[in-house]
């Protein structure tokens, strides 16, 4: 499970990601101070099913924080995209292979609209402008792709059509399509002429079934000049200050404040007056006007909204739900939903899924079979073979 952050310079995405994985990634106020991609882990938030059923859990691949299980995910920030940028202008875009195993992007908008569309300083630009334009860059690398590969593909056309997708899924292994992606496409966009209006139509499909693309509303803490509220009629664009939701992070770290990431409130721990002061901002500000700093949320509509991933948690003991050593709940793993417990038994190992029985619905203690459909939340022991 991957998520990417997109968008023009400047607009946050490395303190969005910092905020999410805490890895001090460089942030400044001006254009492509990424250059190189971060990658870190987050995490996804779901209600541990530990307070369900009342056990004392010892997670090894997650963590859990006052009922709350976090589980890791890779989120990868990308340096900023400039119109033009398939013609080479900022940084090119070169850089979006960095995103080819990204299930779904984040496209952070500077909704105060401080930032032109080259990320530089200004007094004021509309956000709406760049919401669009992304999605024309993406288009335009994909098509650049097509058009260089284009006379190799058209050398497989006195064959057939299954070797022109075979053909097209080679070229564009790179960006992260998959034949059947291509096959999707082909339905949208057919071809026959391989001319510039067709690829062009192509690319366009191509970039619509590539990976989803979600929009999120940032600095959401400075004056928004009405940006918000017009583009939220438009848009499914949740608000998020990624600079307070480091702020609380680090301040939760230091011992300052008692915080569960996405949570509409904190308790001061142990903070001068200065720092409460700054507290006190967020407090008001954000969390009490926007319900939470927008983040966390932001993650976890990703994964279980978008994505529609669901928590489950496999286990080798049934009764004390835990694994060899005696962890309870030790791992949750995220999963798509209509996962079967053979699937499960499959994430869990190949040979496990090779050897598999049957499993253990561990919550009712029935026995369940291999097309069971595992629900959030479920706890499962495999039965397998030797
Ligand atoms: N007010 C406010 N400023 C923010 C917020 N998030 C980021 N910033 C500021 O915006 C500027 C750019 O932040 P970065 O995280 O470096 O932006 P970026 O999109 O990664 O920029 P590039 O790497 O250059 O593409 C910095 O000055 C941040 O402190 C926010 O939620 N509110
Ligand atoms: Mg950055």
């Amino acid at each position: 499970m991957e998520i990417g952050i997109v968008g023009k310079p400047n607009v946050g995405k490395s303190t969005l990601f910092n905020a999410l994985t805490m890895a001090g990634a460089e942030v400044a106020n001006y254009p492509f101070t990424t250059i190189k991609a971060n990658v870190a882990v987050g995490y996804a938030r779901v209600n541990c099913a530990c307070t369900e059923l009342n056990v004392k859990c010892a997670p090894k691949n997650s963590y859990c924080t006052k009922g709350s299980r976090f589980v890791p995910i890779k989120i990868i920030d990308v340096a900023g995209l400039v119109p033009g940028a398939h013609e080479g202008r900022g940084l090119g875009n070169q850089f979006l292979d960095d995103l080819r195993q990204a299930d779904i992007l984040i496209h952070v908008i500077d909704i105060c609209g401080k930032t032109n569309e080259n990320g530089e300083p200004v007094p004021s630009h509309d956000p709406e402008a760049d919401v669009k334009f992304l999605e024309e860059e993406v288009n335009l690398w994909f098509y650049n792709v097509l058009k260089k590969n284009v006379t190799k593909v058209l050398a497989k056309m006195k064959h057939t059509k299954a070797d022109v997708v075979k053909k097209f899924a080679e070229v564009l292994s790179g960006v992260g399509i998959t034949e059947s992606q291509i096959h999707e496409a082909f339905l949208k966009a057919p071809i026959e002429k391989f001319d510039d209006h067709e690829l062009m139509n192509f690319a366009v499909a191509l970039r619509s079934v590539w990976k989803p693309i979600i929009l999120c509303a940032n600095k959401i803490d400075q004056d928004t000049a009405g940006n918000y509220e017009r583009l939220r009629q438009k848009y499914d664009i949740p608000p998020v200050c990624a600079e307070a939701e480091l702020a609380l992070r680090k301040a939760q770290s230091a011992g300052m404040i008692d915080y569960v990431p996405g949570d509409s409130e904190f308790t001061i721990a142990g903070a001068n007056e200065k720092q409460a002061k700054a507290l006190d901002f967020i407090k008001g500000s954000i969390l009490k006007k926007y319900g939470s700093t927008g983040a966390q949320g932001l993650v976890n509509h990703v994964v279980f909204d978008v994505l529609k991933l669901i928590a489950v948690y496999p286990v080798e003991d049934e009764h004390k739900l835990s694994d060899k050593q005696g962890n309870v709940l030790p791992d949750a793993y995220l999963v798509p939903r209509g996962t079967t417990a053979l699937d499960l038994a499959f994430r869990v190992h190949t040979d496990i899924g090779k050897k598999f029985i049957g499993a253990i619905d561990c919550k009712t203690g029935r026995q369940i079979g291999k097309d069971h459909v595992l629900e959030n939340g479920d706890v499962v022991k495999i039965i397998a073979g030797r």
